[in-house]
This record gives structure tokens, sequence and C-alpha cells, in this order.
């Protein structure tokens, strides 16, 4: 063996360090172990050992929202796998860089269905940008770099790597590769002027934004030229941090449930600025509150992917940029015409329409979330997954300077808890809040042991109306009164959290919420404050009993 000769595991975990990856989200299996014996001896990659593939794939998922490269998950085999997929297609819809490993079965073995067999490349190929399978180690740095270059480029998203077994166990030579950096996609100055004029002829200009490629710089300069000109922005769903809810032109959500000023503001456009988004169902409404065709408004569309422009938006102005370099020329723009004034009309609407009202609900989230602003730091990270109860998170909460909010476009449950995990791992220092429903919350509650055993500092917020409450609100309208599959029998979530390790309370009524709150806030590492709600509270917007009347009149 020559000085030169490594294994395939090691060579992969000597290409990730290279890539400048720093965490590993795992749980392990056979079909990896000299991936595992590699870091062994690599300090400079941090494992974290999950409980479930669902939790390691949200993890990495959530990794990579946070930091702009490649969220890093290793899983075994067709069990490992299929339980990751859930974190591959929130990481697709999500526009988010992911890398999944997945340790294959030995290549002399291939297509005869062996032990935990699945052909990945076809099982992962609608859900990933890529997925293919390395069968020559001495070509994983290059394997390795197109993948990270894959998940950066353009529309970011998911890559899935196959690793035969006897493949990672090979001694060769390789040669390394260096950093890949996602390229650059400078917008074109002439474009950019036109979009000027644009919205120098526009009467009722808006924005929305958020979305591929988007980070704390886009944020900053793109608040600072709406600021300045006075354009209203909205966020896209669950990209509400892509501008401080504080700036005096934020204008609000768009999703389930948005202000219906925001939705009438939209509506009346004249203009859309679209930066970032890909405008897909639920920011639209199901494409009805920007239509496909969009007649009398013009579009003016920013994605640092081509084929997202025109794709389902008729485009008046397709820019294919990098949203940030975008939002740094508008930023140094020098243009003293534009000068709007219903940024801070639509910033007032928002205001007013983000102020909960006492619901007469014995324990009220809208005065729990009140609560929650004022006591826990600005530049707290919100981690949630699907269901009801994120709408008061959505509605009241207060997001911060950009990354700030964790929560899966794809509307994929159980993804809080995991996402904080990555969250505090990555931001010691900083508040993590992980408001989870009773149902989405033990999709993934296992990650509690992860959480305790990593470290974590983070605050749950269990919300416990005991049902799938989002189902039971669709079938109230749909079958009033017939409540079918979606009652829930709970653990007692207190006892549970104090299971792992964490500490944690039960909360019943709004009043003693403040109080248990400042004793979580008084501890360290995980904590738990399970919230016992009504399910009558169906949504921040409406009541069972509403529903049903409805029902009856309509
Ligand atoms: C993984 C996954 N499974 C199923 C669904 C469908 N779904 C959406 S919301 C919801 C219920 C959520 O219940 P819970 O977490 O208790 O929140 P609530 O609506 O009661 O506030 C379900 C089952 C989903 N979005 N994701
Ligand atoms: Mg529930």
């Amino acid at each position: 063996m020559t000085a030169n000769m490594r294994s395939g595991g090691r060579i992969l975990v000597d290409t990730l360090v290279a890539q400048g990856c720093d965490r590993i989200f795992t749980v392990p299996g056979e079909s990896f172990l000299a991936v595992l014996d590699a870091l062994h001896d690599t300090p400079a990659i941090d494992l974290i050992v999950c409980r479930q593939e669902g939790g390691v794939a949200y993890m990495a998922e959530a990794d990579g929202k946070l930091t702009g490269r490649p969220g890093i998950a290793f899983v075994t085999r067709g069990p490992g796998a299929t339980n990751a997929s859930i974190g591959v297609h929130a990481a697709f819809q999500d526009s988010t860089p992911m890398i999944l490993f997945v340790g294959d079965v030995a290549r002399g073995d291939r297509d005869r269905e062996g032990f935990q067999e699945v052909d990945f490349a076809a099982m992962f190929r609608p859900i990933a940008k890529w997925a293919a399978r390395i069968d020559d180690a001495a070509r994983i740095p290059e394997y390795v770099a197109r993948a990270y270059a894959t998940a950066m480029a353009g529309r970011p998203g998911p890559v899935v790597l196959a690793l035969p077994e006897d493949m990672l166990r090979d001694e060769v030579e390789a040669v390394d590769r260096a950093r890949v950096a996602p390229p650059v996609q400078t917008p074109d100055p002439m474009a950019v002027a036109t979009l000027v004029d644009l919205l120098k002829n526009a009467c009722a200009p808006i924005a929305i934004v958020g979305g591929a490629g988007w980070d704390a710089a886009a944020s900053h300069h793109f608040a600072e030229f709406a600021e300045r000109v006075g354009l209203p922005v909205a966020c896209a769903f669950r990209r509400q941090d892509a501008i401080p809810s504080a700036s005096p032109v934020y204008a609000g959500n768009l999703g389930y449930g948005p202000n219906p000023k925001l939705v009438q503001r939209i509506r009346e456009a004249d203009l859309l600025l679209v930066v970032g988004p890909r405008l897909g169902e639920a920011t639209t409404d199901g494409y009805t509150l920007v239509t496909p065709d969009h007649p009398e408004q013009t579009l003016v569309h920013v994605h640092p992917d081509p084929n997202e422009l025109n794709r389902v938006y008729k485009t008046c102005l397709p820019i294919c940029a990098d949203v940030r370099e975008l939002a740094e020329l508008l930023s140094t723009w020098e243009d003293e015409v534009l000068s709007f004034s219903s940024g801070a009309q639509a910033h007032a609407e928002w205001l007013q329409w983000s102020e909960p009202q006492p619901s007469g609900a014995k324990l009220d989230l809208g005065l729990c979330v009140a609560a929650l602003r004022e006591k826990l730091p600005a530049d707290t990270i919100v981690c949630n997954g699907a269901g009801n109860f994120s709408g008061w998170f959505h509605r009241y909460w207060r997001y911060g300077p950009f990354p700030t909010q964790l929560a899966p476009t794809n509307g994929s449950m159980g993804y809080g808890v995991p996402a904080g995990v990555a969250a505090a791992l990555r931001h010691p220092g900083r508040s993590v809040l992980v408001p989870a429903g009773d149902g989405d919350f033990l999709m993934n509650g296992q990650e509690l042991a992860t959480a305790v055993g990593a470290g974590a500092d983070m605050l749950v917020l269990v919300i416990d109306n005991g049902s799938y409450g989002t189902i039971r609100m669709h079938q109230e309208r749909d079958y009033p009164a017939r409540v079918s599959g979606t009652d829930l029998a709970n653990p007692d979530f207190a006892a549970l959290a104090r299971a792992y390790g964490a500490w944690a309370e039960t909360v019943e009524t709004t009043e003693a919420f403040a109080p248990a709150l400042d004793r979580a806030l008084g501890e360290r590492g995980v904590r738990l404050l399970h919230l016992k709600t009504d399910i009558e509270q169906i949504s921040n917007a409406t009541t069972i009993t509403r529903l049903r009347d409805r029902a009856r009149r309509d």
C-alpha cells in the first residue's frame, strides 16, 4: 500500500471536511461503517446521532436553511432511506441545499433484491435535484463536489448519493477537490434599470419575497431598498424572516389565513415584484391570489433558477439572478424619483392584524404569543411543523432578522423538534422556540433524546388540543359534527419530557402561562411547556361552533 492510499470512507470524510462540512446528522447503519470509522478520527466534524431518520433528514434540511450550504445526513439502506425521504421532500419543496448519503448493498450483490436493497437513484428521482450512486472510490471527491454544486446552484435542493458498502472499504488513490462555491449570478444592470422604470410607472406596486437563496445579506439589502422607496414587502408562505417584521414596510405574510387587507392590496397591485419565491400553491392561495395569467398586473420575477421563470406564471420581466446580488444592486441604485406611501400603510395594517385580541378561551394562544413576544429576544429562532397551532405564531409572532424562521413550506408535520435541535446546535447562544401540535410533536418527539444528549438549549411548547385539529377543521367544514379519525388520546407530555431529561410543566390557563414561561426561561437545556387547549379554538380565525353554524346556513 502506498502512502496516498485511503479507504473510500476516509476519502469521503476528507472530502466533506474540504467542502466545509462541520456537522453530520445520522442514524448509523452497518452499510457505512467505513465512514463512521473515518469520523472517529475527525474532530472537525460534529456527529449528531439521532433516533429516527425522519429526524436526521429534517435536522440536515434545517441546517441547510440556516447556513446556505448543504446540510449533511447519513442513513442506511432501504429502511433508513425511506424514513429519511420526508426530509428530502421538504428540502425539495423548500429549495434547501442538502445532501443525503445512503449506505447501499455491495456492488457484487446488486439487482438480486438483497437485504434492504432499493434502487435509490430511481426512488429519489422525483424529489431530489440529483440522485446517483458512487461506484468508484477514486471518484468520491468529484461526486461530492458535484453534489455540493448541484445542491446550491440555481434553485437549491436535495441531492442523494448511494454508497455501496464495499466501495467505502476499497483502498484507492483519489485527488481531493477544493471547496465548491455557488456560481456568481449577478443581475443584468439593464434588466434592473427596466425593473426600476416599471416601479417608477407603477401606482400600486408590492414586493413578495423570500425563498431560493435568500440570506441575511439579501434580507438586509432588500429591506434597505424597500424602506428607502416606501415599497410594501409581503413574505411568501413560511418565509416571514425574509425581512424583519419590525421593518416599517413589512406588510405581512402570505399562506394560510393571511391578512384580508394584504390580500386586497395584492389583488389591486399593478406591479408585483417577486424576488425569490416560486409563487407556489400556499403563497398564492391555490394560484388564485396571483393567477398564472394575472391580467392587468405586471409581474417581475427574480429567481436564481431559469427553470422557475415563466414556469407557471406569465412573466413580464424575468430576471435570472442571485437574489442577494439583486437586493444589493437595488439598495445602491441611485434614483430619487421612487417614493411610495403604501409601505407605511401596509405595515400599519399588518401591525393591527398581528395584535392578538382576547378570544375568551381558558388558555388563549394569541395571548400566549403576546407574552412570548415580551419575554423572548427578537432574534429567537422559531421552529415549527404543520398544523393549525402554527397559525397563531405565523400571525402574532414578530420575526427578527434572518434566519429566525425554520418551518416547512411543504407543510410537513414533525419538523419543529428536529429543526430546533439543528438551530440550537448552529446558534448555541440564541433563543430557540419550538411550537408543536400534539399530533405534530409525536411525529418526531423522540428527538428530544437527541436534543438532551447534545446539550441543546431550546423551549418546546406542545399545543395539545387532543386532535389532529387541522383535519378536524376541514372535516367540520365539509362534514359538520361527524368527527372521524381526528381525535387523539395523548400522553402526559410534561411527564414524557421529564422522562427524556427535560424540564417541563403543564399549563391550563392563560394566567398560568406567563409565570410558567418565566420559570422555563430560568432553566437551561431542553424545556417543555405542555399547553392544554380547547379544540373549540380550532384556528386563530374561527371556532368549531362557528364552522358548524356556517355549515348549517350554507
Ligand atoms: C407528515 C404529515 N402527515 C400528515 C399531514 C396532514 N396533516 C396536516 S395538519 C394535520 C394535523 C396536525 O395536528 P396537530 O399537530 O395536533 O396540530 P393542530 O392542527 O391540532 O393544531 C395533519 C394530520 C401532514 N401535513 N404531514
Ligand atoms: Mg392538535
